[in-house]
């Protein structure tokens, strides 16, 4: 499978078209891809041709169904992806030039400044299992109503009316984009249950192919994962579609670097117990055997 990752990034570094984004770093881009992934067998779609740090988008995804949305509980446990973006906030409005490891260290420390300066806003973690509801009162105003948890209605759809076509969880909340640090990339998980597996469709309107995808496609297998062993399902298929899916020009010794590298054997996810809800899950339960990456590839991410 690593080859359709590879194929399309050759694709996009040699014909993608080039524009200066949003970050001012600059991407070459294409529009519209697709992977597939089969994940029978505890296979699971982690690179091989840079080492990738999977408990990290692990503890990650475990973060987003906890519904927290700061980034203390991540930044305590030596989790830096999510960083940037509260800190490049917190040194815009101060004026501040705190370094990066001296603003972590506060936001652990410190728990009245991490709730100030390090929430991300509604981001993924509150749509899925906190989307907001507003109730109308008759009076013409909304009062705020209890929140929808689509992950827990997504477990109860798969488990109890598999043949449905609405297993959604969705974090494209048209209403909250403009509170949230960086609107969703991954913002649409579809699931479908076919002959006792349980497949999964990620759509991503915009991918960083050369840090992004590594984490985007691990975390939405074992999205996939968890979801089928509390619904005593088989793991199916993993399909990816990107929409704006690019490559940073800062990429480029990574993007040379991956390009000559032969992909090696997917490795298997074990997961060592099976708990009480999908909301239960830690770090411990799980157990990735057979791989043996080639070295990572440091890169910087464009905030
Ligand atoms: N913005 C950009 N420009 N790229 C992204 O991949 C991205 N994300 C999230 C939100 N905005 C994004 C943040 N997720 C890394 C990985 C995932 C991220 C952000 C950064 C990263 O730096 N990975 C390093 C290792 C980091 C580590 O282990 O601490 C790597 O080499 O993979 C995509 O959802």
């Amino acid at each position: 499978w690593e080859e359709q990752y590879l194929d399309l990034m050759r694709r996009i570094w040699t014909t993608g078209d080039q524009r200066v984004d949003r970050t001012g770093v600059g991407t070459r881009s294409l529009f519209g891809a697709e992977i597939r992934f089969d994940l029978a067998g505890g296979a699971m779609p982690l690179i091989t041709t840079k080492r990738v740090y999977w408990k990290t988008a692990t503890r990650e995804m475990l973060w987003f169904l906890t519904g927290e949305t700061n980034i203390r509980p991540l930044v305590s446990q030596g989790v830096q992806i999510w960083t940037d973006w509260p800190l490049d906030r917190f040194r815009r409005e101060t004026g501040s030039a705190i370094s990066r490891e001296e603003f972590s260290d506060r936001i652990v420390a410190d728990a009245e400044f991490a709730a100030r300066w390090g929430d991300l806003g509604p981001v993924y973690g509150k749509q899925w299992v906190d989307w907001p509801v507003y109730e109308p009162q008759g009076d013409g105003t909304f009062r705020r109503g209890p929140g929808i948890n689509q992950v827990a209605q997504v477990v109860d759809s798969l488990c109890n009316n598999p043949g449905s076509r609405r297993h959604i969880i969705e974090g494209w909340n048209v209403a909250e984009l403009p509170a949230m640090a960086l609107p969703p990339c991954h913002k649409t998980y579809q699931f479908h249950v076919a002959d006792g597996k349980l497949s999964g469709l990620l759509y991503q309107r915009s991918c960083d192919l050369g840090l992004g995808f590594a984490f985007n496609a691990w975390s939405a297998a074992l999205l996939i994962r968890m979801l089928a062993q509390q619904c005593d399902l088989e793991p199916g298929e993993l399909v990816w579609m990107g929409g704006d899916v690019h490559l940073y020009l800062n990429h480029a010794e990574l993007v040379e670097q991956q390009l000559s590298r032969t992909p090696r054997a997917a490795p298997r996810l074990e997961m060592m117990r099976r708990p009480a809800s999908i909301f239960d899950y830690r770090i411990e339960n799980f157990q990735v055997s057979g791989y043996d990456p080639w070295p990572a590839i440091a890169a910087p991410v464009a905030v």
